[in-house]
């Protein structure tokens, strides 16, 4: 094969082959240029694959609806092929590699007849960055492909960074027939290679978001010495002007877009406090020539949850969507041709059609106008906060990484991990009580270390390893402070204790001294915790006074030798891989509770 796009042997051979499975009748090479976008938002409109909204108040975004039965990443039917399943480890489903290709290439045979190839070249991070990798993306859905432009640096300027190398990640995604019993999302880290069939919904087939920067990104960075992780990355500017960067890991629904992109409590903007967003969900981690821990966001978008986005939980991410934005499966409002998802506002549209597609009447039907896991895409440069150093090749340091989750009773607002290895154990033990927002029983206690749970490449014992092997090539006064938040404690009536969202900086700016040794903390069984009156309550004394704050600070003994039993029977999956140091820790925070 030839393409006047590259002459890269092992791109043209490998899309010559995919082509020979496939078969369409098209082949389309994205360019990343402003006519051709234009070109497939009117090709779509064409197809009704997507919607044009109201232009005036929406310019250049669009809606698009999935299959009903397609509405989020599927974790059940998602593998890692690995050569053995030990290297997949416990927490991940696993498929023998040869297997695997040769059922999900008799999936995707023929399946592009009378359709459309088209070739995606895309950067993760900025494009001939230290940090970045390169991947190539078929597809046969112009949604994938629109969705890509936003969430990545897409075309020619990525082949030219690209050469002749062979070191970029193959991706064939193929719609088929949205067929749910032969959805595979399947990962090859050993061959660079994702294949993803019978899906058409955004963290299934946006191949470089999970199944690239997280999944195979794990794996690379664990053979090249660097990290891939769940994690956001905010700037905190002090009224000197002076930023520091923080990277944060937090299961899915406890409000990771919100604090990636915080506003300050009032009494902070006043003396001059900013937030700065670089990432609202992943990290690539490195080490930098002064020795440092610095990360880039390797995305150029945001794939937000739509539902409870408005004004006042999270301004930044709504004005991100109000240009440039593709909405999935929210509510189509037919008097102004806009959006809406429940928790935008008190005013649902009466003239509407429901994400399914289905008319509806916002103020009278007891059904739901936006699927809960509906989504915006919109362009980071959109965000009023996006960081001035969001396009740095060379990434942000890190001063401090924060592990988080929701409990209600276990852990304290705040605390901070003794040393690295104590931290890297904190991340490992991370868990969240299960929310009626999801399916089953609430308040069910899951284990989700560094939020890699359904997105680790490899087998976890291994993954902590690596960041214990990481750790020892940091010196001590450079590596980042670990720390572990809970905004979500309750009291004995079950209310929230702290108030959260904005008011979260009073937290970060209490990390942010510990790591500058401004300040001093008790220690307890399971690390140092905030004197209290240490965290600034200025201007919100009469919502939480230090005794409620002394509350959600307390370390009960006997709830941490319960969740001891939890982490030992997590850890007893992984048999003797487990690190030695992690086991270590396990035994000290034991002996510390006796
Ligand atoms: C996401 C997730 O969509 O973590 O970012 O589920
Ligand atoms: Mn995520």
């Amino acid at each position: 094969m030839t393409s006047s796009f590259t002459k890269n042997k092992s791109v043209l051979d490998w899309i010559e082959d995919k082509i020979d499975l496939v078969k369409p009748d098209k082949i389309v090479w994205i360019d990343g240029s402003k006519e051709q976008v234009e070109a497939l938002r009117a090709e779509g409109c064409e197809t009704g694959e997507m919607i044009k909204l109201n232009q005036e108040l929406l310019p250049e975004c669009y809606l698009h609806r999935t299959a009903v039965n397609d509405v989020a990443r599927v974790e059940g039917r998602t593998f890692i092929c690995a050569p053995t399943k030990d290297e997949a480890g416990p927490t991940n489903n696993w498929m023998d590699p040869d297997e695997a290709y040769k059922m999900l290439y008799d999936i995707a045979r023929d399946s592009y007849k009378g359709r459309t190839m088209y070739v995606i070249p895309y950067s993760m991070g900025p494009v001939g960055s230290p940090f970045s990798k390169i991947g190539i993306e078929l597809t046969d859905s112009i949604y994938v492909v629109l969705n890509m432009v936003i969430m990545t640096r897409t075309g020619v300027k990525v082949l030219e960074a690209l050469g002749d190398s062979d070191d970029w990640v193959r991706g064939l995604h193929c719609k088929c027939q949205i067929d749910p019993e032969k959805r595979y999302i399947c990962q090859f880290p050993q061959d660079n290679t994702i294949i993803s069939v019978n899906s058409g919904y955004g963290g299934n087939v946006l191949l470089g978001k999970k199944c690239f920067a997280l999944r195979i990104a794990s794996y690379q960075g664990k053979m090249e010495g660097w990290q891939a992780e769940h994690m956001l990355i905010l700037g905190v500017e002090d009224p000197t002007g002076k930023v520091r960067y923080i990277c944060a890991a937090f299961p899915s629904a406890c409000g990771k877009t919100n604090l990636a992109m915080l506003i300050p409590p009032e009494s902070y903007r006043k003396k001059g406090y900013k937030v700065w967003t670089v990432g609202d969900d992943i990290s690539w981690i490195r080490k930098g020539p002064d020795g440092r821990l610095y990360a880039i966001n390797p995305e150029n978008g945001f794939f937000g949850v739509a539902p409870g986005t408005n004004d006042k939980s999270n301004p930044n991410a709504l004005a991100s969507t109000r240009q440039g934005t593709i909405f999935t499966n929210v509510a189509h409002d037919l008097d102004t041709n806009t959006v809406w998802w429940e928790g935008l506002d008190k005013n649902p549209p009466t003239n509407a059609i429901d994400w399914t597609g289905k008319p509806w009447n916002g103020k009278e039907s007891t059904e739901k106008g936006a699927n809960p896991n509906s989504r915006f895409t919109a362009p980071a440069v959109n965000c009023p906060c996006i960081s001035s150093e969001f396009e740095n090749p060379d990434g942000v340091p890190i001063s401090a990484i924060v592990f988080g989750g929701r409990r209600a009773k276990l852990a304290p607002l705040v605390y901070q991990s003794r040393d690295w290895n104590h931290g890297v154990f904190v991340g490992s033990v991370m868990a969240s009580e299960t929310t009626a927002a999801a399916a089953g029983a609430v308040g069910v206690v899951r284990r989700d270390p560094m939020a890699m749970l359904p997105f680790c490449g490899y087998n976890m014992a291994d993954y902590w390893q690596h960041w214990i092997d990481i750790g020892k090539t940091l010196e001590k006064d450079k590596a980042p402070k670990i720390f572990n938040v809970n905004w979500f404690r309750k009291d004995d009536e079950g209310n929230f204790m702290w108030p959260g969202f904005g008011d979260n900086l009073r937290v970060l700016e209490w990390i942010l001294k510990r790591c500058e040794d401004k300040v001093d903390a008790d220690e307890t069984p399971i690390g140092y915790v905030p004197k209290a009156e240490d965290i600034n309550l200025e201007g919100i004394e009469d919502k939480v006074t230090i005794d409620d704050l002394n509350a959600m600070l307390d370390v009960s003994k006997d709830l941490w030798k319960e969740e001891t039993d939890g982490i030992e029977e997590f850890y007893g999956k992984f048999g003797d891989r487990i690190p030695k140091e992690l086991a270590a820790e396990l035994d000290t925070l034991k002996n510390n509770l006796k």
